[in-house]
């Protein structure tokens, strides 16, 4: 599996494979994570991820690719290519790290508020669950304000505390995928609408062609019915 790739432009066919981001902090567990879905799981240590790298799923019949892209701060700025392609997220935070929360926080909020991420369903997984210390799922919803932010971009949002090192946590991280590929499967059609205007907007060549479209979309986010966004369990 190779640790580049490239930025998808052609438009989605209905038959392509569901395209779900993988982001997080550098050492978070992103590639873990992903090679503990696939079959057989790599024995090799994962490297740090320097572009992208994607990890073929089968989800209930579905053609699922996680593709993640690495978390490093030199690596971030990459990340917003993959917004516009992207039908559903994974937050990965490394609940070992209490010193590096705000910093995650402070970027899972900016993702949030992104208009080519909101109302796309997110997953954040707590990692390294194994560490005696690590802060669990709970935490983690108090202290980014996961609730408020679920609601106000209406984001449907579920949290759930994981060990991508653990064969035993395996379920636990599939719950959560199958939970964000029926959200995926539930809202499919309105989700490539979304992405087929944002894909309008961002190619659109006049500004005030593109300051329009934005308007028409935020007001359209604003309107939708607000329910509890976030799924706890
Ligand atoms: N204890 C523990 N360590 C973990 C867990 N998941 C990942 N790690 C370790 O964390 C380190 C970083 O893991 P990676 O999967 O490379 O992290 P990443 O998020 O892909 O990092 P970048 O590619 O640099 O963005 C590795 O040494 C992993 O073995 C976990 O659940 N528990
Ligand atoms: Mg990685």
């Amino acid at each position: 599996m190779g640790n580049t790739c490239w930025k998808r432009r052609v438009a989605p066919a209905k038959d392509d494979p569901l395209n779900i981001l993988l982001l997080g902090l550098d050492g978070a567990g992103k590639t873990t994570l992903g090679q503990s879905l696939l079959k057989p799981r790599p024995t090799a240590p994962p490297k740090p991820t320097t572009g992208c790298q994607v990890f073929p799923l089968r989800v209930h019949g579905h053609r699922v690719e996680l593709t993640e892209v690495g978390g490093r701060e030199d690596v971030r700025p990459l990340w917003r290519h993959y917004f516009l392609d992207a039908l559903g997220l994974i937050f990965i935070v490394d609940g070992s790290k209490w010193q590096r929360l705000a910093e995650a926080r402070d970027i899972l909020q900016q993702l949030m508020q992104n208009e080519l991420l909101q109302t796309k369903p997110l997953l954040v997984l707590v990692n390294k669950q194994d560490h005696p210390n690590a802060v669990d799922h709970l935490d983690v919803i108090d202290f980014f304000n996961l609730s408020d932010y679920a609601n106000a971009f209406k984001t449907p949002t579920h949290v759930l505390g994981v060990c991508a090192l653990e064969e035993a946590s395996k379920n636990r991280t599939a719950e959560g995928i199958n939970w964000l590929v029926s959200n995926i499967k539930t809202n499919h059609d309105a989700l490539r609408r979304r992405n087929h205007i944002l894909r309008e907007i961002v190619n659109h060549k006049s500004k005030k062609g593109r300051t329009s479209i934005i308007r028409t979309l935020s007001a359209r986010v604003r309107r939708k019915k607000t329910a509890n966004n976030l799924a706890i369990d």
